[in-house]
C-alpha cells in the first residue's frame, strides 16, 4: 500500500531536529475513473483482458449499417493503422478468432432504454449488449475510458491496451445532454466543431446546439438569401473577418455528429439578436434602412420588424432551408432578450414562428421568454435565469435546463479567469457539478425536465483553445449531471475520477482549466 509522508524540518534553538514523521494511509486508488459514473459497476483489476492484434471486434451477420459503423469506430480506436480487425459472426467463428469484443443488439432488453448498454468483460473476451446502436456506442465509450489513456493517441508506438474484467450496466438519467456553441460572436471552423463533437461523444453527450446567428454574425448559408452570409457573416466581435458554414459544410457537420450519435440543433435567434440579418436585408427593418454591422457585445438593441410580410417571408425561407438539411427533430428560434417590441408584438411573432417551424415538421425550442405564448405541448423551453419556464412545465411542456449560475460555460471560473464573463456567477468545477436539476428550478420538477445543456457563449473566446479552456472540465461535470442518477453522484468521488482524465485530455490535445479543486494526475 502507498504511504504518504509529511516531513517538516523543525529548527529549535538553532539546532536542526529530525522531522517528526506523520504517516497517513493513502486512499485506495479508484478502480475506475469512468465519467459519467455508470449506474451499476463491478470490476476487478487482478484479472485482465489484453487487447492485441489477435483480438477481433465481432458483429452479427446482417446487422444494420449503424451497428457495423459502431464496430468500425471501435476497430479504428483500437488499431488505428492496422488491418481491419472486424469480423461478422456466423455462429462458430468466435472460437476460431479467439479473443473478441462482440457487439450484440438485443431489442428485447427494454430496461436498457434507448441509450443504455450492458457490458461484460472476461479475460477471453468482451460482450457488449444494447437495444440500439446508440446504446452500443455509449458502451464503446465506456470501454474507451477503461483502457489506458494511450488509446487516445493513435500515433503512439507499441502501446499496451488492456481492460479490467467485470460487469457494467448503465442507462442515462436524462434524454437531453447537450452543449451549445455560440459560433456567431466568434466563428468556429468545421474542423474545430468536429473536435468538440468527438470530446462530447467521450462523455456520452448527445445534443449539439449551434447558435448560428446573432447581432455580430450570420453563420449559415441560406441560398435564397445570399446577403445573410455575404454581409451578415463578414465580421465578428471586435471586427475582422467572420466566417460561415456553406450548406455542404453544415450537412457534413450534421452527418459527422450523427456518426457519434449526436443530434445537431440549429438556432436562428429571433426577433432580437438579429443585427447581422437587419444589416444584410433592409426590408427586415421597419424604416427599411439597414443598420451598420455590429462588433460590440451589447444585447437586446435589435429587432425584426415583426408585423411585416417581408419578415414572415424571411422566417419561412430560413426555417425551410435549414430544416431541409437537418435530420434532427428540433429547430431553436432563440426568442431571448427582446427589448424593442411590445409584449403583444413579441407573443404574436413567437406564435407565428411556431407555426412555421411545425409546418417544417420540427419541434420548436426557445429560450424561456417564449413561455407565455400559446405554445403547443411539443414545443420545448430552455431555462437560463429565474425565468418563466415553469409556465410551460405547468401546461405539460418539456424544459431543458441551463442555469446560468451552474451550466453557463462562458462564466469565469473565478475572478482571475481571463476569458469569459461574470454577470451570472463565477462557476468553479464544484459549482458546475454539485447541483441537482430536479430541485433547482421552482415549478420545474424532474418529470418536466428533458435534460441539461451547457451554453458556451463566445463574446470572449477567439480560438478553439479559448473555447476549450472554458468548456473543460465543466462540460465533463455537466455530462455526469445529465447522465448519472443523483444518488450515485458525489463531488469527492467525481473530483478524483476527473483528476485521472488529465492525461486523456492532454493526449486528445484538448485545452483545459487546471482547477485547484481537482487532484490532477499528470
Ligand atoms: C445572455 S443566455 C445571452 C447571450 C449572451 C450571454 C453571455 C441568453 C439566452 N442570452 O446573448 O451571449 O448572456 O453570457
Amino acid at each position: 500500500m502507498n504511504k504518504t509522508l509529511f516531513g517538516i524540518a523543525l529548527v529549535i534553538g538553532g539546532a536542526t531536529q529530525p522531522p517528526p514523521l506523520v504517516i497517513e494511509p493513502a486512499p485506495a486508488p479508484p478502480l475506475h475513473s469512468i465519467i459519467p459514473v455508470p449506474a451499476a459497476i463491478a470490476l476487478s483489476v487482478t484479472e485482465q483482458l489484453v487487447i492485441d492484434s489477435g483480438t477481433f471486434v465481432v458483429v452479427d451477420r446482417g446487422v444494420s449499417p449503424e451497428v457495423k459503423a459502431v464496430g468500425q469506430y471501435l476497430v479504428q480506436m483500437l488499431w488505428p493503422s492496422a488491418s481491419p480487425n472486424l469480423v461478422n459472426w456466423s455462429g462458430d467463428q468466435p472460437a476460431r478468432v479467439g479473443k473478441h469484443i462482440r457487439l450484440i443488439v438485443e431489442t428485447g432488453r427494454l430496461e436498457l432504454g434507448d441509450e443504455g448498454y450492458d457490458l461484460g468483460i472476461r479475460s477471453d473476451g468482451v460482450t457488449l449488449r444494447a437495444r440500439t446502436p446508440a446504446g452500443l456506442f455509449h458502451g464503446v465509450q465506456t470501454i474507451r475510458q477503461l483502457l489506458p489513456h494511450s488509446v487516445e493517441h493513435p500515433a503512439m508506438v507499441d502501446r499496451k491496451l488492456w481492460l479490467p474484467t467485470g460487469n457494467i450496466t448503465d442507462t442515462p438519467r436524462f434524454e437531453w445532454r447537450g452543449m451549445m456553441l455560440d459560433v456567431s460572436r466568434h466563428f468556429l471552423p468545421p474542423a474545430d466543431v468536429k473536435k468538440f463533437v468527438d470530446a462530447m461523444a467521450l462523455y456520452k453527450l448527445n445534443r449539439l446546439h449551434l447558435h448560428l446567428s446573432d447581432d455580430q454574425g450570420w453563420r449559415i448559408e441560406i441560398k435564397s438569401r445570399p446577403k445573410l452570409t455575404a454581409i451578415g457573416g463578414s465580421t465578428k466581435v471586435g471586427g475582422g473577418p467572420g466566417g460561415f458554414y456553406t450548406q455542404e459544410e453544415y450537412r457534413n457537420l450534421v452527418a459527422y455528429a450523427a456518426s457519434r450519435f449526436i443530434t445537431v440543433v440549429p438556432e436562428i435567434d429571433m426577433p432580437a439578436h438579429t443585427n447581422a440579418a437587419l444589416a444584410s436585408y433592409p426590408e427586415l427593418n421597419c424604416d427599411k434602412i439597414a443598420p451598420p454591422l455590429y462588433t460590440g457585445i451589447s444585447v437586446g438593441f435589435s429587432a425584426l420588424c415583426v408585423d411585416s410580410a417581408a419578415v414572415l417571408r424571411f422566417v419561412k425561407d430560413v426555417v425551410r432551408e435549414i430544416s431541409a438539411m437537418t435530420p434532427g427533430n428540433y429547430f431553436h428560434v432563440g426568442g431571448d432578450e427582446v427589448k424593442k417590441l411590445t409584449h403583444a408584438q413579441y407573443i404574436r411573432f413567437i406564435e407565428s414562428v411556431q407555426q412555421v417551424v411545425n409546418a417544417n415538421e420540427k419541434r420548436m425550442i426557445g429560450w424561456a421568454e417564449i413561455s407565455p405564448a400559446a405554445l403547443v405541448p411539443g414545443t420545448i423551453v430552455q431555462n437560463w435565469i429565474r425565468d418563466s419556464s415553469f409556465v410551460h412545465a405547468a401546461r405539460g411542456g418539456k424544459i431543458i435546463i441551463s442555469p446560468s449560475t451552474r451550466a453557463y460555460l462562458d462564466m469565469k471560473y473565478d475572478s482571475t479567469t481571463i476569458l469569459g464573463q461574470n454577470w451570472a456567477a463565477y462557476i468553479e468545477v464544484k459549482d458546475a457539478y454539485d447541483w441537482d436539476p430536479a430541485t433547482f428550478i421552482p415549478g420545474v420538477p424532474e418529470a418536466s425536465i428533458l435534460g441539461v445543456e451547457g451554453p458556451l457563449w463566445s463574446e470572449t473566446t477567439m480560438t478553439r483553445e479559448d473555447y476549450e479552456l472554458l468548456a473543460f472540465p465543466r462540460l465533463i461535470a455537466l455530462a455526469e449531471v445529465g447522465w448519472s442518477q443523483s444518488a450515485l453522484r458525489k463531488w469527492e468521488d467525481f473530483r478524483i475520477r476527473l483528476g485521472a482524465h488529465a492525461k486523456r485530455q492532454a493526449a486528445l490535445g484538448l485545452n483545459f482549466y487546471r482547477s485547484s479543486q481537482v487532484p490532477w494526475v499528470h
